[in-house]
This record gives C-alpha cells, sequence and structure tokens, in this order.
C-alpha cells in the first residue's frame, strides 16, 4: 500500500485544495490530511486565517478524500509523522517548489500543480469588507503602526489627524494618505479610528469618535480616570462600537499562553507578581513634562498592571506608591497592589534604570520572564528540582502590534464588543489605579 501525506491550512476550503487533494490522493492509496492547529499557525504568521482546527479538519473529511486527518502542531512535524506513519510520498502545492526537499531523506517528495485564480487569502478579501482606518497622531508609534496593518487582512490605513499641518503632511506623504488638520473632515471618511496622540488628548478623541459612530482603538495610557473610561466603554456599548486598549502585549501569543499556563496550575497557586520596565528618556521630551501627563506611572503602569490583572483579577484590597519625583514628574516609581491571597508590585522608570522582567511566583514553582518581558517571545517554568524546568518560545513578529490589530479587526467582523484578553472591566481598572496615583491618595515620596 502506498501512503501518501500531505499539510495544510486549509482555510475557507475552496476548489484549489479540493484539486491538490486529489491529486494527492490519486499518488497512492492512502491519503493522510495534517491540518495545521490554531496556535501553529499563529506562530508561522498566518494572523487572519478564519476558520477554526475543528471546522477546517470538518471540511477536510467533508471532501471524502482524507483516510485520516491529523493536526500539525509543531516545526518539524512533518519528519515525525513521516516516520511514525511510513509514509512512501509527501505531496504538497507547487507554490512550496524545493521548499521541502529535505524531507527527500525521508519519503519520495512531490510538488502537484497548484490551481491558478483562486486562494483563501482571496476568498477572505472579497468577504471581507475593507476597514479604512484613520490615525490620530504621527508621532513614534503611529509611525510603527502603519506598516503592521499590512500584514492583518481588511485593515487599511487611509488617513492621519495631526493638528499640526506640516506634520499630518509628512507622515501622510511618507505612508500614502490623506492628511487632515480637521477632526470633522477626517472621521467622515473612516470606519475606526486608531488613536495614537499624546495621553491627555485621549479621551477627547475616543469620545468623538464614538459619537460619530466609529469604532476606537486606543493608544496606553487609554485615559488616566476610571469614570472616564467606564463613559467611553458604555458610549461604545450603546453606539455598537468596538473600543479596545492598544495594550500590546495582552494580544501577543507568549504573553496569551503564559495567562493560560498559569491559570490551569502549572506553578501552584500565584502568591506573588513583580513586572517592572524601565526605559531611560533624556530631557526635553514628553516622558518628562508634567503638562502633559509624564511620568513612569502614566507612561508604563498599563503594561505592568495589565500582567498583575490578568494573573491575579481584578479584585485588589490594597495598593499604595513609592516615587522618586524630579521637576513634578515621577521618574521612578514602586506600586504595590495586594489582593486577599496575594501580593503584587510594579517597578517603573524614566529615569532610573532597572531590570525589566517578570516574575510570577506559586506554590509550585514560579514563571520568570526576561526583560523586556513585554514584547514576550520567551518564558520559563521552573522549579525546586531544576531537572523539571521548561523554556517555552514564541513568536514575536515585526512590531509586535499586528496582534492587537489582528484582535481589533476580528472583534469589529464578529461583532465582539469584548476581548478576553483584555476585558473591558481589565482596562477600566488599569485606569482607575493610574487615577489614584494621580490624585496622590496613597502616594509616598522617596
Ligand atoms: N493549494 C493549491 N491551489 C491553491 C491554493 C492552495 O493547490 N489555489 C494547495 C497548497 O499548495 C497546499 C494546500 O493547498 O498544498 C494547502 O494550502 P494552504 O491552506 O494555503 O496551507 P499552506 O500554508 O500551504 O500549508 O504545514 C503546512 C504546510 O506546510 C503548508
Amino acid at each position: 500500500m502506498v501512503k501518501v501525506i500531505t499539510y495544510g491550512t486549509y482555510d475557507l476550503l475552496h476548489q484549489g485544495h479540493i484539486n491538490l487533494l486529489r491529486r494527492a490522493k490519486e499518488l497512492g492509496d492512502y491519503l493522510i490530511v495534517g491540518v495545521t492547529s490554531d496556535s501553529f499557525d499563529r506562530g508561522r504568521g498566518k494572523l487572519n486565517v478564519r476558520n477554526n482546527v475543528l471546522e477546517r479538519v470538518e471540511a477536510i473529511k467533508a471532501t471524502g478524500y482524507a483516510d485520516k486527518v491529523i493536526i500539525e502542531d509543531y516545526v518539524g512535524q512533518k519528519i515525525d509523522d513521516i516516520q511514525k506513519y511510513d509514509v512512501d510520498i509527501f505531496a504538497i502545492g507547487s507554490d512550496w517548489a524545493g521548499k521541502f526537499d529535505y524531507l527527500n531523506e525521508y519519503c519520495k517528495v512531490v510538488y502537484l500543480p497548484r490551481t491558478e485564480g483562486i486562494s483563501s487569502t482571496q476568498l477572505r478579501a472579497e468577504t471581507q469588507d475593507i476597514c479604512r482606518i484613520g490615525i490620530i497622531g504621527s508621532g513614534r508609534i503611529a509611525r510603527r503602526f502603519v506598516p503592521e496593518t499590512k500584514v492583518v487582512s481588511g485593515a487599511m490605513v487611509i488617513s492621519v489627524l495631526d493638528p499640526n499641518k506640516d506634520q499630518a503632511d509628512a507622515f501622510a506623504k511618507e505612508f500614502n494618505l490623506i492628511p487632515y488638520t480637521d477632526f470633522d473632515e477626517f472621521v467622515r471618511s473612516i470606519d475606526a479610528v486608531y488613536i495614537a496622540s499624546p495621553h491627555l488628548t485621549h479621551y477627547d478623541y475616543a469620545k468623538r469618535s464614538l459619537l460619530a459612530g466609529k469604532h476606537v482603538l486606543c493608544e496606553i495610557p487609554f485615559v488616566l480616570s476610571g469614570i472616564e473610561a467606564e463613559e467611553l466603554f458604555s458610549l461604545a456599548e450603546e453606539n455598537g462600537l468596538v473600543l479596545l486598549e492598544a495594550s500590546k502585549t495582552a494580544f501577543c501569543p507568549a504573553f496569551s499562553h503564559l495567562v493560560t499556563m498559569v491559570k490551569s496550575g502549572v506553578i501552584g497557586d500565584v502568591v506573588d507578581v513583580k513586572a517592572s520596565l524601565s526605559k531611560m528618556v533624556k530631557s526635553p521630551c514628553r516622558e518628562l513634562d508634567p503638562a502633559q501627563a509624564g511620568g513612569a506611572m502614566n507612561e508604563h503602569a498599563p503594561l505592568t498592571l495589565l500582567a498583575i490583572i490578568k494573573l491575579l483579577g481584578r479584585d485588589y484590597t490594597h495598593v499604595d506608591f513609592h516615587s522618586r519625583i524630579e521637576n513634578d514628574v515621577d521618574i521612578f516609581t514602586k506600586a504595590v497592589i495586594n489582593y486577599p491571597h496575594a501580593t503584587s508590585s510594579i517597578t517603573l522608570g524614566i529615569g532610573v534604570k532597572t531590570e525589566g522582567n517578570l516574575v510570577i511566583s506559586g506554590t509550585k514553582g514560579y514563571i520568570y520572564v526576561p526583560a523586556p518581558w513585554w514584547l514576550t517571545d520567551f518564558f520559563e517554568v521552573r522549579y525546586e528540582d531544576q531537572t523539571k524546568n521548561k523554556k517555552f518560545f514564541y513568536s514575536y513578529d515585526g512590531e509586535g502590534l499586528r496582534y492587537e490589530i489582528q484582535e481589533f479587526m476580528s472583534m469589529i467582523i464578529n461583532g465582539r464588543r469584548s476581548s478576553y484578553k483584555l476585558r473591558r472591566r481589565d482596562s477600566i481598572v488599569i485606569a482607575k489605579i493610574i487615577e489614584l496615583y494621580n490624585q496622590k491618595f496613597y502616594l509616598r515620596v522617596i
């Protein structure tokens, strides 16, 4: 019996896939089809897959060509499968010509003709409206955002708003966008906004965008008060719009998996979380300007608090802050946030340098995420018995903004108002803690 194996994602199963499966089956007597898992696809940069793995497996079964369906979940699995199932022929479409020659050592490799004129990418584009995104602000993060949208299907940045005409024009020219200095004109031309303007403008821009019926992705810090955050989320809900805080770490593959691993008990009960983030800045700059809500807390609390809230929840019982202040701005802040059964702290610096890592301590072991943990692509689970330690690696592609953009687009397409990766209530609690700090209720100057 000649055994053939082939692999694919098979998203929105189409005639090209079916032709390929038929041809693969004709090469032998028994066809094994490997369908990629959702996490494997995300790991290899396929962020836009529409059908989940169960739907894709069902679609393959329904073609009647597969004698066996398996899940492909890791790099190198093809070599294992070929040996495990005693495969004679590995078949794949000609778009991969040459790429799998290394499998010749284990079986015969056949590149089958690819069906021209049809692809999952094309079908996704045809069945999905383009979301026209306008960017508010033309600074550093806005600059990184535009290229990242190119890898997310359906997302297209078309315009930029900056009250400074020269800056709007220069940014628009660089990225081939339409420049605006007037908000009302700008907002009319788009479906969604990405707010990347200075902190103190976020609330107003978000509110005006929601009132104009646009979805909003807002940079961190989202807003600096709990009441403002609550108001904006209610406004989004009433108008059937998506409002998401662009807390990039929340959506990247490694951090999401870290949270689910901790919740499943790999380190026992979590007893302490320590998250640090320090980035030195040079004066003069927005970060050191009290009039623009500068300071380490406003700058870096959103990502570090995100880690604590995702791991320990929203029901903290105590918070206090310790800061070193220079020229009316905290250049260093340590906040202690305690829970009934756990402690936590964030250590933030813009004029003090420290190790920016994340340590989650539990009753059975701990997780160590090295600096810069907020761009997570690796972490290690460590135990007293070091032979049980385990390292986990993930991809963190490009600038890492693609993951939040993908989540934002998926929420819009599927009419989801809330993301489990960053709940609206999580964003509200983060804003409330930042507000407590700014009101200096529990602040001690060191
Ligand atoms: N295919 C085809 N004609 C098309 C589109 C796709 O013949 N018009 C083939 C591909 O060449 C591949 C299979 O259908 O053999 C599955 O394609 P995808 O779903 O795009 O999956 P792919 O990313 O190619 O998976 O381990 C995964 C594999 O390495 C490749």
